[in-house]
């Protein structure tokens, strides 16, 4: 088998890249056929690109371009088959462009020519040409670098445009740029300026996938309130839903009433909790443990089922396994699964509540409480308070502790940081890293809570455009004049659309941690440091005294 080779994400083994095995659990044959499913995607960009010109309908390319960068997201999808049967789909829906665009291969540029003609007879075909299509097949490290950044955004990008498309929200100039993207990194002739600037135009769209997502979240279930989410447990068996997809939560939830059965979140399900809309449910309990990674502790005695939306899926124990089951593009060898939504109709969790009602209780592991719900117009609606906190000195610096979780010890260091920041500190954060610190006694300025959680990962957004009402409240000329320090914790490729964004937004100095990505080679970290200011992080005492 060829050797697998992944750098995507923060824990990528020595902070070079997994070569035998992801730690992540991600097996080669996994991995060599995610980077062939990405190579067979950027053969079907570049004809739907050519349909679009054409005005053939690329619809079915547009979903599974973006499905299928999806489900390369780490801890999504472990399953061979799946990817087997992307590859195939994939390849199919090329050949049905090329003929509704009248067979032509004539205008292919000599770089486009494999990706856009390539097939496959028998599986065993598929490891050998993994190895010829991976990462380390571009020689020049600056260049795989920029193509990695751009590929890696690309796949946060994807995973925030299928959320916003499950409700209806739909842009066709995100698709355009995702395949002219993709597309892209199969030149030869590009040169490091062109990437970086396909690097920058990468944020650029980014930030409309987000402001798309927070439209349809916002339009479908309401703006975020603040809410006091309760985290201990009740006497009833529960479901479990954890990952990012909010219509999942929906449906569950509709279909769990007056079943006896509640419903809990998890990890980056937790934000939800915060829309009107799902407020109603008085069968919708709580908040059940902590970040992805601590899963198989928090799986396990939570004793009901549990439905993964999304990533972070991690490899399941085999004590828990037949209560785990899988939705959307999450894939893992013998889970169950429940299929795609058909036209005009819902998913059907029947099996899950079914089994949910054979199940104890979940097992108390803490209590309390945690506040959020600090989205864009909540905090707008606080401005004058917190403006008037600021001007009066009560609020000194806002600190943005957003990003990802993950299992390395070094992110003790976010705990720390944020136990040592001086009370005069105010925390903005969204995504899973919230869990390193949202349950310490952190207290309030006045009325504002010290750690202000805007949501999931993708309510990173709400953060810029809290900056940007600031920038505007203080007649700043630049976001970068405002007390915002920010330090950042980054895992999977969500995180990373999120930094190119804010990078498009023109907000520096950046502190990215636990450890600067692998895939940024020495001369891509150089740029970044120069025109953004980029940096890492060091010890807790000596980041707080350099930041503040
Ligand atoms: Fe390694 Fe991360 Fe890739 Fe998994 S996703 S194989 S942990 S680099
Ligand atoms: Fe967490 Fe996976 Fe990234 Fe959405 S759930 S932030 S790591």
């Amino acid at each position: 088998m060829s050797r697998m080779f992944c750098f995507q994400c923060q824990e990528a083994a020595k902070n070079i890249g997994c070569t035998v095995r992801g730690v992540c659990g991600k097996t080669e044959d996994v991995s060599n056929l995610q980077d062939l499913l990405i190579f067979a995607l950027k053969g079907l960009s570049v004809y739907a690109l050519k349909a679009r010109e054409a005005g053939v309908s690329a619809k079915e390319a547009d979903r599974r371009v973006i499905e299928g960068l999806f489900a390369t997201i780490t801890n999504a999808n472990f399953d061979r088959r799946y990817f087997i049967d992307a590859i195939r789909g994939a390849i199919a829906e090329r050949e049905s462009l090329k003929k509704a665009l009248g067979g032509s291969m004539a205008t292919l540029s000599d770089d486009e020519r494999d990706a856009a003609t390539w097939t496959f007879r028998e599986e065993a075909q598929l490891d050998k040409k993994a190895a010829d299509v991976g990462f380390l097949v571009e020689r020049d490290e600056d260049i795989r670098s920029l193509k990695a950044l751009i590929l890696f955004g690309l796949k946060g990008m994807a995973a925030y445009t299928e959320h916003a498309e499950v409700l209806g929200f739909s842009d066709p100039k995100i698709h355009t740029f995702i395949q002219k993207a993709l597309a892209a990194t199969l030149s030869t002739r590009l040169s490091a300026e062109d990437l970086v600037a396909l690097t920058l135009e990468t944020g650029e769209y980014g930030v409309a996938a987000m402001s798309l997502l927070d439209r349809a979240n916002t339009t479908t279930y309401g703006h975020p309130q603040i809410t006091k989410v309760n985290i201990g447990v009740r006497k009833n068996p529960g479901i479990l839903i954890s990952g990012h997809d909010l219509k999942d939560l929906e449906e569950l939830l509709e279909q769990t009433q007056g079943t006896g059965v509640d419903v809990y979140t998890h990890g980056e399900m937790l934000p939800a909790q915060y829309y009107p809309a799902f407020k109603k449910y008085d069968h919708f309990a709580g908040n059940y443990g902590s970040a992805w990674w601590k899963q198989d502790k928090e799986f396990e005695s939570f004793n009901g089922p549990i439905l993964m939306t999304t990533n972070c899926l991690v490899p399941p124990k085999d004590s828990y396994k037949d209560r785990v089951t899988v939705t959307g593009v999450v894939g893992f060898p013998g889970l169950k699964s429940i299929p795609a939504r058909e036209p005009g109709k819902k998913k059907d969790f029947s099996a899950l509540i079914a089994q949910a009602k054979t199940c104890k209780p979940p097992k108390e592991i803490e209590t309390g409480e945690i506040v959020g719900g600090f989205a864009h117009e909540t905090v707008f609606a606080l401005a004058d308070q917190v403006i008037a906190a600021i001007k009066e000195g009560h609020i000194k610096k806002f600190v943005v502790m957003a990003g990802c979780d993950g299992r390395m010890k070094s992110r003790e260091y976010y705990t720390e940081f944020a136990e040592k920041l001086p009370k005069d500190t105010v925390i903005l954060t969204a995504g899973c890293a919230k869990y390193r610190y949202n349950k310490l006694p952190l207290g309030t300025i006045g009325q504002i809570p010290r750690v202000l959680d805007a949501g999931q990962c993708n309510d990173s957004y709400s953060l810029a455009l809290i900056a940007l009402k600031l920038k505007e409240a203080f007649g700043f000329e630049s976001i970068n004049q405002l007390p915002i320090v920010y330090n950042i914790a980054w895992y999977e490729q969500k995180a990373v659309i999120v930094l190119l964004a804010l990078l498009y937004l023109g907000v520096k100095n950046i502190h990215l941690g636990p450890t600067l990505p692998a895939f940024l080679s020495p001369g891509v970290t150089n740029v970044l440091v120069e025109k953004f200011g980029i940096s890492g992080i060091t010890d807790a005492d000596a980041d707080l005294k350099a930041f503040l």
